[in-house]
Protein backbone atom coordinates (compact mmCIF):
# COMPACT_ATOMS: atom_id res chain seq x y z
CA UNK A 1 0.00 0.00 0.00
CA UNK A 2 0.90 3.46 -0.77
CA UNK A 3 1.95 5.12 2.19
CA UNK A 4 1.82 8.66 1.01
CA UNK A 5 -1.64 8.43 1.01
CA UNK A 6 -3.88 11.28 -0.80
CA UNK A 7 -6.49 12.99 1.68
CA UNK A 8 -8.84 12.43 -1.28
CA UNK A 9 -9.40 9.09 0.06
CA UNK A 10 -10.95 10.85 3.10
CA UNK A 11 -14.93 9.35 2.26
CA UNK A 12 -17.78 12.17 2.58
CA UNK A 13 -19.17 10.66 5.93
CA UNK A 14 -16.00 9.80 7.50
CA UNK A 15 -16.06 12.36 10.38
CA UNK A 16 -13.46 10.96 12.09
CA UNK A 17 -11.07 11.37 9.29
CA UNK A 18 -12.48 14.78 8.43
CA UNK A 19 -12.02 16.20 12.60
CA UNK A 20 -8.55 14.75 11.96
CA UNK A 21 -8.11 16.79 8.79
CA UNK A 22 -9.88 20.13 10.33
CA UNK A 23 -8.24 19.54 13.59
CA UNK A 24 -4.43 19.19 12.16
CA UNK A 25 -5.58 22.91 10.34
CA UNK A 26 -6.62 24.48 13.26
CA UNK A 27 -3.81 23.41 15.16
CA UNK A 28 -1.67 25.10 12.36
CA UNK A 29 -3.49 27.53 12.16
CA UNK A 30 -3.44 28.72 16.23
CA UNK A 31 0.85 27.70 16.26
CA UNK A 32 1.16 30.12 13.56
CA UNK A 33 -1.04 32.75 15.62
CA UNK A 34 0.98 32.45 18.94
CA UNK A 35 4.29 32.14 17.11
CA UNK A 36 4.14 35.49 14.91
CA UNK A 37 2.24 37.38 18.29
CA UNK A 38 5.86 36.39 19.96
CA UNK A 39 7.36 39.52 18.56
CA UNK A 40 4.74 42.00 19.76
CA UNK A 41 4.70 40.06 23.36
CA UNK A 42 6.20 41.63 26.99
CA UNK A 43 9.36 39.95 27.72
CA UNK A 44 7.26 39.09 30.75
CA UNK A 45 4.81 36.59 29.14
CA UNK A 46 6.93 35.30 26.20
CA UNK A 47 7.46 31.95 27.65
CA UNK A 48 3.88 31.25 28.12
CA UNK A 49 3.13 32.27 24.71
CA UNK A 50 5.88 30.20 23.15
CA UNK A 51 4.54 27.41 25.26
CA UNK A 52 1.38 27.51 23.79
CA UNK A 53 2.27 27.98 19.97
CA UNK A 54 4.28 24.41 21.17
CA UNK A 55 1.55 22.60 22.46
CA UNK A 56 -0.39 23.35 19.64
CA UNK A 57 2.11 22.86 17.09
CA UNK A 58 2.89 19.67 18.64
CA UNK A 59 -0.52 18.65 18.11
CA UNK A 60 -0.80 19.65 14.43
CA UNK A 61 2.24 17.12 13.77
CA UNK A 62 0.49 14.21 15.58
CA UNK A 63 -2.67 15.51 13.66
CA UNK A 64 -1.19 15.27 10.58
CA UNK A 65 0.26 11.65 11.20
CA UNK A 66 -3.28 10.54 12.73
CA UNK A 67 -5.10 11.76 9.93
CA UNK A 68 -3.18 9.57 7.79
CA UNK A 69 -3.35 6.45 10.10
CA UNK A 70 -7.17 6.49 10.69
CA UNK A 71 -7.41 7.02 6.29
CA UNK A 72 -4.72 4.34 5.60
CA UNK A 73 -6.25 1.48 8.14
CA UNK A 74 -9.97 2.56 6.35
CA UNK A 75 -8.28 1.80 2.80
CA UNK A 76 -6.85 -1.20 4.25
CA UNK A 77 -10.88 -2.42 5.29
CA UNK A 78 -10.00 -2.45 8.89
CA UNK A 79 -13.37 -1.14 11.40
CA UNK A 80 -13.99 -0.46 14.67
CA UNK A 81 -10.78 0.47 17.59
CA UNK A 82 -8.52 -0.59 14.76
CA UNK A 83 -9.25 3.06 13.14
CA UNK A 84 -7.93 5.20 16.65
CA UNK A 85 -4.31 6.11 16.20
CA UNK A 86 -4.37 5.37 20.23
CA UNK A 87 -0.21 4.68 20.32
CA UNK A 88 -0.02 8.76 18.71
CA UNK A 89 -3.27 10.01 20.71
CA UNK A 90 -0.90 9.41 23.83
CA UNK A 91 2.06 9.99 22.85
CA UNK A 92 0.91 13.69 22.01
CA UNK A 93 -0.98 13.90 25.12
CA UNK A 94 2.04 12.81 26.99
CA UNK A 95 3.80 15.99 25.34
CA UNK A 96 1.39 18.27 25.85
CA UNK A 97 -0.36 17.86 28.67
CA UNK A 98 2.79 18.21 30.72
CA UNK A 99 3.13 21.49 28.74
CA UNK A 100 0.19 22.64 30.11
CA UNK A 101 1.07 22.00 33.84
CA UNK A 102 3.98 24.33 32.40
CA UNK A 103 1.70 27.06 31.99
CA UNK A 104 0.51 26.89 35.47
CA UNK A 105 4.07 26.92 36.61
CA UNK A 106 4.72 29.89 34.22
CA UNK A 107 1.64 32.33 35.38
CA UNK A 108 2.22 31.89 39.36
CA UNK A 109 6.08 31.76 39.01
CA UNK A 110 6.29 35.28 39.79
CA UNK A 111 4.35 35.09 42.99
CA UNK A 112 6.77 32.56 44.27
CA UNK A 113 5.22 28.83 42.65
CA UNK A 114 8.11 25.62 43.04
CA UNK A 115 9.46 23.90 40.89
CA UNK A 116 8.22 21.05 42.84
CA UNK A 117 4.60 21.72 41.88
CA UNK A 118 5.47 21.47 38.76
CA UNK A 119 6.42 18.14 39.01
CA UNK A 120 3.66 17.26 41.18
CA UNK A 121 1.10 18.56 38.47
CA UNK A 122 3.30 16.83 35.60
CA UNK A 123 3.47 13.39 37.44
CA UNK A 124 -0.41 13.39 38.26
CA UNK A 125 -0.67 13.98 34.21
CA UNK A 126 1.70 11.33 33.34
CA UNK A 127 -0.47 8.93 35.71
CA UNK A 128 -3.78 10.32 34.38
CA UNK A 129 -2.14 9.71 30.93
CA UNK A 130 -0.37 6.28 31.22
CA UNK A 131 -3.05 4.67 33.09
CA UNK A 132 -5.98 5.75 30.77
CA UNK A 133 -3.49 4.38 27.64
CA UNK A 134 -3.47 0.87 29.50
CA UNK A 135 -7.26 0.61 29.99
CA UNK A 136 -7.79 1.29 26.00
CA UNK A 137 -5.43 -1.16 25.01
CA UNK A 138 -6.04 -3.51 27.49
CA UNK A 139 -10.40 -3.15 27.78
CA UNK A 140 -12.19 -5.89 26.32
CA UNK A 141 -15.24 -7.27 26.71
CA UNK A 142 -14.16 -9.98 29.12
CA UNK A 143 -11.86 -8.06 31.48
CA UNK A 144 -12.51 -5.03 33.85
CA UNK A 145 -9.46 -3.27 33.22
CA UNK A 146 -10.83 -0.76 31.36
CA UNK A 147 -12.95 0.37 34.65
CA UNK A 148 -10.14 0.25 37.03
CA UNK A 149 -7.46 2.07 35.15
CA UNK A 150 -10.03 4.67 33.75
CA UNK A 151 -10.88 5.42 38.00
CA UNK A 152 -7.16 5.50 38.48
CA UNK A 153 -6.82 7.95 35.88
CA UNK A 154 -9.85 9.93 37.16
CA UNK A 155 -8.19 10.41 40.10
CA UNK A 156 -5.05 11.98 38.97
CA UNK A 157 -7.34 14.03 36.89
CA UNK A 158 -9.16 15.05 40.05
CA UNK A 159 -5.82 16.04 41.55
CA UNK A 160 -4.89 18.09 39.31
CA UNK A 161 -8.34 20.09 38.99
CA UNK A 162 -8.06 20.57 42.91
CA UNK A 163 -4.46 22.09 42.74
CA UNK A 164 -6.25 24.65 40.00
CA UNK A 165 -9.53 25.36 41.12
CA UNK A 166 -9.00 25.27 44.36
CA UNK A 167 -4.64 24.44 45.65
CA UNK A 168 -2.08 25.89 45.71
CA UNK A 169 -2.30 27.18 42.04
CA UNK A 170 -5.03 28.85 43.19
CA UNK A 171 -3.38 30.56 46.18
CA UNK A 172 0.05 31.00 44.14
CA UNK A 173 -2.29 32.97 41.17
CA UNK A 174 -4.51 34.51 43.35
CA UNK A 175 -1.23 36.80 44.84
CA UNK A 176 0.37 37.38 41.53
CA UNK A 177 -2.00 40.00 40.90
CA UNK A 178 -6.62 39.78 39.11
CA UNK A 179 -5.22 39.09 35.69
CA UNK A 180 -3.57 35.87 36.80
CA UNK A 181 -6.06 35.23 39.12
CA UNK A 182 -8.48 35.66 36.18
CA UNK A 183 -6.52 33.76 33.34
CA UNK A 184 -5.81 31.13 35.89
CA UNK A 185 -9.83 30.26 36.94
CA UNK A 186 -10.21 30.43 33.54
CA UNK A 187 -7.65 27.69 33.10
CA UNK A 188 -9.11 25.75 35.85
CA UNK A 189 -12.89 26.05 34.10
CA UNK A 190 -11.27 24.48 30.84
CA UNK A 191 -9.88 21.61 32.96
CA UNK A 192 -13.40 21.36 34.88
CA UNK A 193 -15.63 21.29 31.82
CA UNK A 194 -13.35 20.84 28.39
CA UNK A 195 -10.91 18.30 29.90
CA UNK A 196 -14.20 16.11 30.92
CA UNK A 197 -14.82 15.41 27.04
CA UNK A 198 -11.95 12.88 27.63
CA UNK A 199 -13.32 10.76 29.73
CA UNK A 200 -16.71 10.97 27.99
CA UNK A 201 -14.61 9.79 24.74
CA UNK A 202 -13.42 6.92 27.23
CA UNK A 203 -16.11 5.43 27.89
CA UNK A 204 -17.96 5.63 24.14
CA UNK A 205 -14.44 3.78 22.85
CA UNK A 206 -14.65 1.22 25.95
CA UNK A 207 -17.67 0.79 26.34
CA UNK A 208 -18.17 -2.57 24.28
CA UNK A 209 -19.42 -5.44 26.81
CA UNK A 210 -18.65 -3.32 30.10
CA UNK A 211 -21.09 -1.97 32.53
CA UNK A 212 -21.69 1.54 31.19
CA UNK A 213 -22.32 -0.30 27.67
CA UNK A 214 -25.75 1.35 28.05
CA UNK A 215 -25.45 4.88 28.39
CA UNK A 216 -21.64 5.37 27.18
CA UNK A 217 -23.19 4.26 23.73
CA UNK A 218 -23.12 8.13 22.49
CA UNK A 219 -23.66 7.09 18.78
CA UNK A 220 -20.16 9.02 18.96
CA UNK A 221 -17.16 7.94 18.17
CA UNK A 222 -13.99 8.26 20.82
CA UNK A 223 -11.47 9.81 17.83
CA UNK A 224 -14.47 12.57 17.10
CA UNK A 225 -15.12 13.31 21.05
CA UNK A 226 -11.34 14.02 21.25
CA UNK A 227 -10.78 15.31 18.21
CA UNK A 228 -12.96 18.26 19.37
CA UNK A 229 -11.68 18.04 23.09
CA UNK A 230 -8.25 18.67 21.89
CA UNK A 231 -9.13 21.67 19.63
CA UNK A 232 -11.21 23.30 22.48
CA UNK A 233 -8.69 22.75 25.08
CA UNK A 234 -5.70 23.13 23.04
CA UNK A 235 -6.20 26.49 21.19
CA UNK A 236 -8.42 27.65 24.22
CA UNK A 237 -5.73 27.18 26.92
CA UNK A 238 -3.13 29.27 24.29
CA UNK A 239 -5.80 32.39 23.82
CA UNK A 240 -6.35 32.54 27.57
CA UNK A 241 -2.53 32.70 27.88
CA UNK A 242 -2.33 35.44 24.94
CA UNK A 243 -5.42 37.23 26.80
CA UNK A 244 -3.15 37.25 29.95
CA UNK A 245 -0.28 38.57 27.83
CA UNK A 246 -2.25 41.23 26.15
CA UNK A 247 -4.24 42.01 29.75
CA UNK A 248 -1.13 43.25 31.42
CA UNK A 249 0.94 44.45 28.77
CA UNK A 250 1.45 48.34 27.96
C1 LIG B 1 -4.31 18.27 24.73
C2 LIG B 1 -4.73 17.13 25.38
C3 LIG B 1 -5.38 17.10 26.58
C4 LIG B 1 -5.73 18.34 27.34
C5 LIG B 1 -5.74 15.81 27.07
C6 LIG B 1 -6.35 15.57 28.23
C7 LIG B 1 -6.72 14.24 28.58
C8 LIG B 1 -7.45 13.89 29.69
C9 LIG B 1 -7.91 14.88 30.69
C10 LIG B 1 -7.78 12.48 29.84
C11 LIG B 1 -8.41 11.97 30.88
C12 LIG B 1 -8.82 10.56 31.08
C13 LIG B 1 -9.57 10.32 32.23
C14 LIG B 1 -9.84 11.38 33.26
C15 LIG B 1 -10.15 8.98 32.54
C16 LIG B 1 -10.16 8.07 31.35
C17 LIG B 1 -8.89 8.07 30.63
C18 LIG B 1 -8.49 9.45 30.10
C19 LIG B 1 -6.98 9.37 29.85
C20 LIG B 1 -9.22 9.67 28.77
Amino acid sequence: MDIFLNITQIKPDDYRAFTFFIGCMAMMAASVFFFFELGNTEKAWKTSLLVSGIITFIAAVHYYYMRDYTIAMQVAGKSGKELSPTFFRYVDWLLTVPLMCVEFYLITKKAGAKIALLWKLILASVVMLVTGYWGEVSASAENTNATIWGTISALAYFYILYEVMWGEVKTLAASAGPAVAKANNLLGWFVLVGWVIYPIGYLAGTASGQWYASFANLGLDMDIIYNIGDAVNKIGFGLVIYSLSRSSSN
